[in-house]
């Protein structure tokens, strides 16, 4: 196997499209964005040999519509104030952001050959001092959500109409700041807050209910004060709708439970727990790349 190199980072720059975009040619773009991504982050796990490949295929759809349709944020205005806000809390995905803001111009995509090399901007956890577009230096697990709380609760001090938006891991939901957090973001009515839970049932090595279960999620989370949607997570169509409904209930900040399979929709690797952390072999590259390579945009929805 070759070492991470320029000639594996070549995942076409993806840009938004014009303001008033059909609906039918927005999702095809989220789509055909989200595929790219997938095949770049593919390639950058499997030449680095390292990253999360597993919570990174389950976030990819996350990410792509955030960034691709939702979030008024691009390369063009990182420094704004009145910028959306999104945290990356599950920062094990680093490989998966860096690929994102690729895509959508905030870094240059040869950028990314450097991924997990030493002296790189591009760690395997995110930093916001050394990489444009990322909003807090995340990967100790429970930490993003009390951040995007901070953000929310500025912004509404503010009297600002700036959204922020947090992914967490439901490994991650396991950490008891998250829950404090929450606390606060009810208090405070934060109504321009948007928790999405990555929900793929899986954490490190085990699910989540041989570990320390979560359910009943929703009944938690509303009891916390949060309006609960439950969207399918690789449904660009269901997240689009969701996440651009701010606020989706007034007075309370919301909580998306989004039913996800980790290492998505690669077939040996959905939904295998052994994926957390592990890389592809030759072979198994090979076999991934040619499913994301054939797979056209409908496979990616509708699936769970
Ligand atoms: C505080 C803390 N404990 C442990 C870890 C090591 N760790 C990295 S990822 C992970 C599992 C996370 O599972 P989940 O939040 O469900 O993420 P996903 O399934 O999306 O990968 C663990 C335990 C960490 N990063 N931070
Ligand atoms: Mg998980």
């Amino acid at each position: 196997m070759s070492a991470l190199s320029a000639e594996h980072a070549t995942i076409p720059v993806m840009g938004r499209l014009a303001p008033h975009t059909g609906r039918t040619e927005l999702l095809a773009h989220i789509a055909e964005a989200a595929r790219q991504i997938r095949i770049q982050d593919l390639k950058l796990v499997h030449y680095a040999g390292a990253g999360h490949i597993g919570g990174d295929m389950s976030a990819i759809d996350i990410l792509a519509t955030l960034y691709g349709a939702v979030l008024n944020v691009g390369p063009d205005n990182v420094e704004d104030p009145e910028r959306d806000r999104f945290i990356l809390s599950k920062g094990h995905v680093a490989g998966a952001l860096y690929t994102t803001l690729a895509a959508f111009g905030f870094i240059p995509v040869e950028q990314l050959a450097t991924f997990l090399k030493p002296l790189s901007a591009l760690n395997g956890h995110p930093n916001r001092r050394k990489v444009p577009g990322i909003e807090a230096n995340t990967g100790p697990l429970g930490h993003g959500l009390p951040i995007a709380v901070g953000h929310a609760l500025s912004a509404k001090l503010d009297v600002s109409p700036r959204r922020t938006y947090v992914l967490v891991g439901d490994g991650e939901l396991q950490e008891g700041s998250n829950w404090e957090a929450m606390m606060a973001a009810s208090q405070y009515q934060l109504d321009r807050l948007t928790v999405v839970v990555d929900r793929n049932r899986l954490q490190q090595g085990a699910t989540t209910k041989e570990t320390n279960d979560l359910d009943p999620l929703q009944d938690k989370a509303a009891a916390f004060g949060f309006a609960v949607v439950e969207v399918n997570g690789h449904d660009h169509g269901e997240l689009l709708d969701v996440l651009s409904s701010v606020p989706f209930r007034p007075g309370k900040p919301t909580f998306v439970i989004a039913h996800t399979h980790k290492g998505h929709p690669i077939s040996y690797m959905s939904n295998n727990v052994a994926w957390h952390h592990k890389v592809p072999s030759t072979a198994e590259f090979e076999l991934a790349l040619e499913e994301l390579e054939a797979a056209a945009h409908p496979r990616f929805a509708k699936e769970l």
